[in-house]
C-alpha cells in the first residue's frame, strides 16, 4: 500500500488529514498515512504555551502565540468551507475571536473527521533522506528516546514557518540595560506595565505586539521601521520612528538623529523558514513571499513530485489556503489530478513569480493569494464556497485598518460559506480585557 508522511499536526497538516479522510469518507481507498507532530497535541501555533526557548523536552518551543492575541483578520476570511464557524459553536459568532476561539475551530474539524489515531505526537522528525526505495525518514519519540526509521512513498512538509526568530544584530545592542527579545518569546504583556518599550518592525507582529503592550498598560510604545512606518493613527503614548543606529545603555538613537531612553526592546523582525530534518536537494529556500520558489502550484517540490509542502507562503488567507493546498496534494497523491511535465510546470511557476514582483500594494497581494487559491480548487472537489466575497471582505478589512487601527477588530463581516453577517462583539476590542472563550460567546 502507498505510504504518505505529514510532518506537523498545525493547521496545515490537519487540511491534509481532513482532505484524506474526506476521501475515505466518500469510500475511496486512501494511502497509508502517519502525521508526526512533535508537540503533544495538534493546533500547531495555536497551541500557546507559557514556556519559551526550549520546551519540557528540551525541543525548540514551537508557538509564538501570546496571551491576549486576538484574530487580526476577519475569520470569514479564513472559513473551512465544509465546516461553518456556526456548524461548530451552534450559533454565528463575531468575526475576530481570540486565539483560544480560533483554536477550538481548527481542533473541532480535526476531532469530527476521525483521525487522531493517524497522528504519532511527541515524535519529532530529524531526517528525511530521498534513496531507491522512497522518503527514509527518521523520528525520534521523544518520551521513550527511540529513534525510528521508516520508509514512505509521499513526504508532505506541514512544519509552518512562523517559529525561528529572525534576530537582527545593532550597534551596541549589547550594552543595553533593559530586557530584550524576540517576538517569538513574547508572551504576555504584564511585564511591560509602566515601562517605556521599542518595537523593532514594521508588519503584523510589531503592530500587534506593540498596541497590547499599550492596551495592558505600558506608558509608551515606540515602533522603529527599516522600509516604510505602518502610518495608522496610533493611540497617545505611541509613536514611529525611522530605523534605530545605535543603542547606548538605556537610549537608543534613531536614523532621524532623535534619540530616547527605553526598558524594553521587543525585536519584531520576522522568522525564519527552518527545515534542519531535510536535505540540501528537498529543502524550500525562501523568505516570507506570496510565491514559493521551487513549489509547482505552491505545493509540489518541482525536482520530485512525490514532495510536498503546504502553507508556506506569506499568509493573507490561512486555513482556507491551506485546505486548497491539501486538497490538491492529496489529489495528485491518488492521481486523480496528473501534473504537467516539468518544464510546463516550470513556466507556471516562472509566471506566478513574475505576478508577484510586479504587486504594487496589499490590494494586488490579497487578489493575488485569491486567484493563486482559485487555480488550485480549479483541480480538486472541495467544497465551494464565496471566495469573490473573502477577496472583498479582506479589502474592507484593510481600509477599516486604514482608519481604525483600535477600531477595526469592533466591525463584522459575511460568512462566505453560510452567507449569512456575523454579529458585532458585545466589547469593543480596546477595552475588552477578558479574552476567554466564555466571555466571546456569551451574548
Ligand atoms: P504551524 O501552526 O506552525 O504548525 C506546524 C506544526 O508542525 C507544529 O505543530 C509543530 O510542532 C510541527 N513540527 C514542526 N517541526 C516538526 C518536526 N521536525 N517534526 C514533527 N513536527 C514538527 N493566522 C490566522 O489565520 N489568523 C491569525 O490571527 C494569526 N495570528 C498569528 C499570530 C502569530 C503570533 C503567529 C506566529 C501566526 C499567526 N497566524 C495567524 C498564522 C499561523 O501561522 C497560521 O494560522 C497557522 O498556524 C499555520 O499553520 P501550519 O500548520 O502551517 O503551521
Ligand atoms: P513579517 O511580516 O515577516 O515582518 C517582519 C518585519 O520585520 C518587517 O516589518 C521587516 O521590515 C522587519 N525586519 C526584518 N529584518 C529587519 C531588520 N534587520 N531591521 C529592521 N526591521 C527588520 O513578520 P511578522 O512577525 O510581523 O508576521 C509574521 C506572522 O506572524 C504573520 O502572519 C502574523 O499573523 C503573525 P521591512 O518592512 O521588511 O523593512
Amino acid at each position: 500500500m502507498t505510504k504518505v508522511c505529514i510532518i506537523g499536526a498545525g493547521p496545515s497538516g490537519l487540511s491534509a488529514l481532513r482532505a484524506f479522510s474526506t476521501a475515505r469518507d466518500q469510500g475511496i481507498q486512501i494511502p497509508d498515512i502517519t502525521c508526526f507532530e512533535k508537540q503533544n497535541n495538534w493546533g500547531g501555533q495555536w497551541n500557546f504555551t507559557w514556556r519559551t526557548s526550549l520546551d519540557e523536552n528540551g525541543e525548540p518551543v514551537h508557538s509564538s502565540m501570546y496571551r491576549h492575541l486576538w484574530s487580526n483578520g476577519p475569520k470569514e476570511c479564513l472559513e473551512f468551507s465544509d465546516y461553518s464557524f456556526e456548524e461548530h459553536f451552534g450559533k454565528s459568532i463575531p468575526s475576530f475571536p481570540p486565539r483560544s476561539v480560533l483554536r477550538d475551530y481548527i481542533v473541532g474539524r480535526a476531532e469530527r473527521s476521525n483521525v487522531k489515531e493517524l497522528v504519532k505526537f511527541n515524535h519529532s522528525v530529524r531526517l528525511v533522506e530521498k534513496d531507491k526505495e522512497g522518503f527514509k525518514v527518521t523520528v525520534e519519540d521523544i518520551n521513550k528516546k527511540k529513534v525510528i526509521k521508516e520508509y514512505f512513498d509521499y513526504v508532505i512538509v506541514a512544519t509552518g514557518h512562523f517559529s525561528v526568530p529572525n534576530v537582527p544584530e545593532f550597534e551596541g545592542i549589547e550594552t543595553f540595560t533593559g530586557r530584550v527579545m524576540h517576538a517569538h518569546d513574547f508572551r504576555s504583556a504584564a511585564e511591560f506595565i509602566g515601562k517605556d518599550v521599542l518595537v523593532v518592525g514594521a508588519s503584523y507582529s510589531a503592530e500587534d505586539i506593540g498596541l497590547q503592550c499599550k492596551k495592558y498598560g505600558a506608558k509608551t510604545v515606540s515602533f522603529t521601521f527599516r522600509t516604510a512606518p505602518m502610518g495608522f493613527i496610533w493611540p497617545d503614548g505611541v509613536d514611529e520612528r525611522p530605523l534605530l543606529t545605535s543603542v547606548n545603555r538605556s537610549t537608543v538613537t534613531f536614523r532621524d538623529g532623535s534619540n530616547k531612553n527605553f526598558d524594553a526592546i521587543i525585536l519584531c523582525t520576522g522568522y525564519l523558514h527552518s527545515f534542519p530534518f531535510l536535505p540540501e536537494d528537498l529543502r524550500l529556500v525562501t523568505n516570507n513571499r506570496l510565491f514559493s520558489p521551487g513549489l509547482f502550484k505552491g505545493v509540489v517540490w518541482n525536482d520530485n513530485t512525490h514532495l510536498f509542502y503546504i502553507g508556506m507562503q506569506d499568509q493573507w488567507y490561512t486555513f482556507t489556503m491551506f485546505d486548497a493546498e491539501a486538497w490538491y496534494t492529496r489529489d495528485v497523491i491518488l492521481e486523480r489530478i496528473k501534473l504537467p511535465v516539468k518544464e510546463e510546470r516550470t513556466l507556471d511557476m516562472n509566471k506566478w513569480d513574475e505576478r508577484e514582483n510586479k504587486l504594487e500594494d496589499a490590494y494586488e497581494m490579497i487578489d493575488y493569494q485569491a486567484d493563486y487559491i482559485r487555480a488550485l480548487l480549479e483541480f480538486s472537489d472541495y467544497p465551494s464556497f464565496n471566495l469573490n466575497l473573502t477577496q472583498k471582505e479582506f479589502k474592507a478589512w484593510k481600509k477599516e485598518k486604514e482608519k481604525s487601527i483600535l477600531g477595526y477588530r469592533d466591525k463584522s463581516y459575511c460568512s462566505p460559506v453560510t452567507n449569512k453577517q456575523s454579529p458585532v462583539h458585545h466589547t469593543k476590542w480596546w477595552e475588552a480585557m477578558d479574552d476567554t472563550i466564555d466571555n466571546y460567546l456569551k451574548g
